[in-house]
């Protein structure tokens, strides 16, 4: 396709750059950038080519000769400077360009938010700031100066100077272009400060609006936990004197991990208990953390070309993940970790968008910040340590710091840390990397003289491109329990590499009940028809929480499935519920997971896989009245976990009351089916903390009771932006499916609909689109609606655009009407003319 960039096609750069200084003289309609850059040749004759767009060139000149229009070349990507201009030896070209932050709402580059002004590189926003060789493996340290009438003047690295509007900035260690950062403002910092484990002081600041201080505190905390932990789980210390992080209001992501200056959505940040929900503490502190983290996997080793970007981002991720496993409960976040790949990595790998963790292709880089690179890129990180075991995972990654600090580097080098360190050969698992698609793994079971065996086959269906799929080396973490509950086999590790592999365990008196794939091991669909009563068996015995909460879950899933087939609930899982509710030993945080059902669009993935066309009215309808079900069956239950989990006392954001408050709430829902929505109703009067008022008020929405509290809720916020943003969220996601277009639509008109915020743009359109039977309304008004507001964000901000398209990836699931109603939308957009390559590319891919 014209404009794909291939993996196949990597050079390196033809020049090194040895170091780089940028003056900044801010202003907003025409910012001055002078860029000083010193280069060696390093391939004789090489022309050189610095990306560039939407820049003003002012001047250019090499070791301070003006260079003239002939001798390079001006496009709209970029400037090429043609051999004969350049030096042979080491050279400083020096520019001048201009550029206009305030019209910039593509949110990349230099921009503006809320008078002040910042900046997004990753991943090549920085040819939007100055003429630069824009990618990732050309790293230099950077000086930086800026000019501007600001009381906050920031940049990456440490401050070396300072005075009335202006501040200069140094950061040694070499760096790509994407991890630059500049912030502007009036602003004010929360401090604290960090001392590290060889007693290096590092001063932290937390900068946000005049107003937002007395909301920074937990993120400060945040941050001082992950640089502790870093230091204990990876022996990594942080690199500089002072550590900034800045809130902003208009970002397209969620965080961005600029050296020493991270740059934070601000729904990241900000928190108290009146304003953010336990959910939003446990992603504060895990974003806080991930960003952290990156100083090490990312920052001092990062990415050779954008095609690695799992390298990065797929340890990061794995290791935010095991720092909240071990800051909270470390099984039920592995089991939100699961229930959060299934949702959008399963869902993405099963559509028109799959691609490996590692693609070898793409249009716009910026279209791959995908579950796959993240999520899976986490999991396939998780394998590898399964495979080597903890102390071979430590070799491994203590042997990566020391062999590529300072280094931009591949899936294979990465590979090839574990290979040296562990002696293993790991050349069929790089098929994870490599290969899209989510492999399905069936087994069954024998049972004779005292062995027990399980037989495995491994299958991944055709995905994009890749119609043809190679065996995975797989770990399956496996135990066994015998009939009376007891654990006969502890958890072991088998190693699948063939398409179907038998496993025997000798010695067994008794035929045992497996419990596979524990913790889930990989990141697989596991094909086994348990029974219900085996399922209800591990739900009651397994010792792996995991597999515990697994057995509830399927047991719920298919319940469900069945249902909108039109059969009843299965007893089994009634009666397993009721037991759960009165087990006082099982910890809150896990009872409040098992008792909240699948989603409806896990229900639909479900049915799909399983062969038949999923009708979301009917997924709606039948998960409705397994609720119902279930509040009639548990009245008395559900009521007294109700008042038990009420948390006396000032709020706190820690586990052991945050998993209280879920079980409440979960109890709850089930519980407003039948009460007339009275404890919601009194909750939301009562309520002192965003999390039970949020969910109250939700609840509330369900029953179709909550016009005065909506009202009420927003007199109350109107002028929190982030709190008005769940105003938005939770009508859209909520609302009665058959009247949600019409709803959105009313939502979408009222005055605090501020568009082009971007998080604001995506409570409306995220929630809806999450409201699935009010997504996939049969006459195609949620299609229109959700395309009408694509169309309109794309010429502004075609990163979101493109982002949220993804809305669209399930269509293949659902019947012939909506089908074409779906394509109908997306030849609507994709022939639009001026479309971004951001959307373009993504509407073509949803076509496939
Ligand atoms: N590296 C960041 C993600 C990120 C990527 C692109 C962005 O552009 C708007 C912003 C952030 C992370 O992993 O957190
Ligand atoms: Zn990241």
């Amino acid at each position: 396709m014209d404009g794909t960039t291939y993996l196949a096609d990597y050079t390196p750069h033809p020049f090194s750059i040895d170091k780089v200084s940028l003056c900044f003289r801010l202003a907003p309609g025409a910012t001055r950038v002078q860029t000083r850059i010193e280069m060696t040749p390093l391939s004789p004759g090489a022309a050189l080519r610095l990306d560039g767009e939407q820049l003003r060139l002012i001047s250019a000149a090499i070791d301070g000769v003006a260079l003239t229009p002939s001798d390079y070349l001006i496009t709209p990507s970029g400037m090429t400077i043609h051999p004969a201009a350049l030096p042979e030896a080491p050279f400083t070209l020096e520019t001048e360009v201009e550029i206009a932050p305030e019209g910039n709402t593509a949110l990349e580059g230099l921009y503006m938010s809320n008078g002040m002004y910042c900046t997004q590189c990753e991943a090549e926003g920085f040819r939007k700031i100055t003429y630069y060789p824009d990618r990732p493996d050309v790293m230099a340290p950077f000086h930086v100066r800026i000019e501007g009438d600001l009381p906050v003047l920031l940049s990456n690295g440490n401050p070396v100077a300072s005075g009335p509007g202006w501040a200069e900035w140094d950061d040694p260690w070499p760096k790509p272009a994407y991890l630059f950062a500049l912030v502007a403002g009036d602003l004010v910092a929360h401090s604290g400060s960090f001392t590290t484990a060889s007693g290096r002081a590092v001063a932290l600041n937390i900068y946000v609006r005049p107003g937002d201080e007395d909301r920074c505190a937990f993120a400060l905390g945040a941050l001082q936990r992950s640089m502790k932990w870093d230091e204990e789980a990876y022996g990594r210390e942080y690199d500089l004197d002072i550590f900034n992080i800045v809130a902003v209001d208009d970002f397209n992501m969620g965080a961005m991990e600029n050296k020493g200056l991270n740059i934070f959505n601000s729904k990241l940040v900000l928190a108290s208990p009146e304003t953010a929900t336990d959910t939003d503490y446990e992603r504060i502190e895990a974003v806080i953390a991930h960003e952290y983290f990156h100083n090490w996997t990312g920052n001092r080793i990062t990415c050779r070309d954008w095609f690695q970007l799992c390298l990065k981002e797929g340890l990061t991720v794995f290791r935010d993940q095991s720092f909240t496993a071990d800051m909270r409960l470390g099984p039920v976040k592995r089991i939100e970790d699961v229930i959060a790949l299934r949702a959008r990595q399963f869902r993405e790998d099963q559509g028109p968008l799959a691609h490996p963790p590692r693609p070898d292709h793409y249009r716009e880089i910026n279209n791959f910040y995908t579950a796959t690179v993240y999520e899976k890129g986490a999991e396939v990180v998780g394998m590898l340590r399964t495979l080597v075991g903890d102390d071979g995972y430590r070799k491994a990654l203590d042997l990566y710091f020391d062999r590529h600090d300072g280094q931009a580097c591949t899936i294979e080098d990465w590979i090839a840390v574990f290979q040296d360190s562990s002696g293993r050969d790991l050349s069929q698992f790089k098929h994870w990397y490599t290969d899209a698609g989510t492999p399905r793994l069936s087994v069954t079971d024998d049972y004779a003289d005292g062995n027990y065996t399980l037989t495995f086959e491994q299958h991944t269906p055709p995905t994009p491109g890749q119609p043809l799929k190679a065996s995975r080396h797989m770990p399956i973490a496996v135990g066994l329990l015998s009939p009376n509950g007891d654990e006969v086999v502890p958890t072991t590790v088998l190693e699948m590499t063939e398409a179907r592999q038998s496993f025997t365990f000798p010695g067994l008196s008794s035929r045992p009940v497996p419990s596979i794939l524990r913790n889930f091991s990989a990141p697989v669909v596991l094909e086994r028809a348990a029974s219900p009563a085996e399922q209800a068996f591990l739900l009651a015995h397994d010792t792996d929480p995991f597999n515990r909460w697994e057995a509830a879950r399927s047991l719920a899933r298919q319940t469900l499935m069945d249902m909108t087939k039109g059969a009843p609930p299965k007893a089994e899982y009634l009666d397993a519920i009721g037991r759960l509710l009165t087990d006082d030993s099982a910890d809150p945080a896990f009872r409040a997971l098992i008792l909240r059902l699948p989603g409806e669009d896990e229900i639909a993935q479900a049915l799909h896989a399983s062969g038949t066309t999923p009708d979301p009215e009917a997924i709606h309808t039948a998960r409705g009245a397994l609720m119902t079900t279930l509040a009639h069956r548990h009245e008395a239950a559900l009521s007294a976990t109700y008042e038990a989990m009420a948390v006396p006392g000032a709020y706190t954001p820690d586990a052991a009351p945050a998993g209280r408050r879920a079980l409440r709430l979960a109890a709850l829902a089930l519980l407003t089916q039948i009460d007339g929505a009275r404890r919601a109703a009194a909750l939301f009067a009562s309520a002192d903390n965003m999390t039970e008022s949020l969910g109250a008020l939700s609840n509330l929405i369900t029953a179709g009771k909550a016009e005065d509290a909506l009202e009420q809720f927003r007199s109350r916020w109107q002028d929190v932006r982030l709190v008005m943003d769940k105003w938005f969220l939770v009508q859209a996601s909520l609302c009665p499916p058959e009247t949600a277009a019409e709803r959105v639509t009313a939502l979408a008109a009222d005055p605090a609909f501020e568009w082009k915020n971007p998080n604001r743009f995506r409570s409306l359109l995220g929630g809806f689109s999450a409201n699935h039977a009010g997504f996939h309304r049969a006459d195609g008004a949620g299609y229109r609606f959700y395309g009408d507001w694509l169309l309109r964000l794309d010429p502004l901000n075609p990163q979101t655009a493109a982002r949220m398209s993804t809305a669209f990836e399930t269509w293949p699931r659902y019947d012939k009407t909506r089908q074409t109603l779906v394509r109908a939308e997306l030849e609507r957009i994709a022939s639009t003319e001026g479309l971004s390559r951001d959307l373009s590319e993504m509407t073509a891919r949803l076509l496939g």
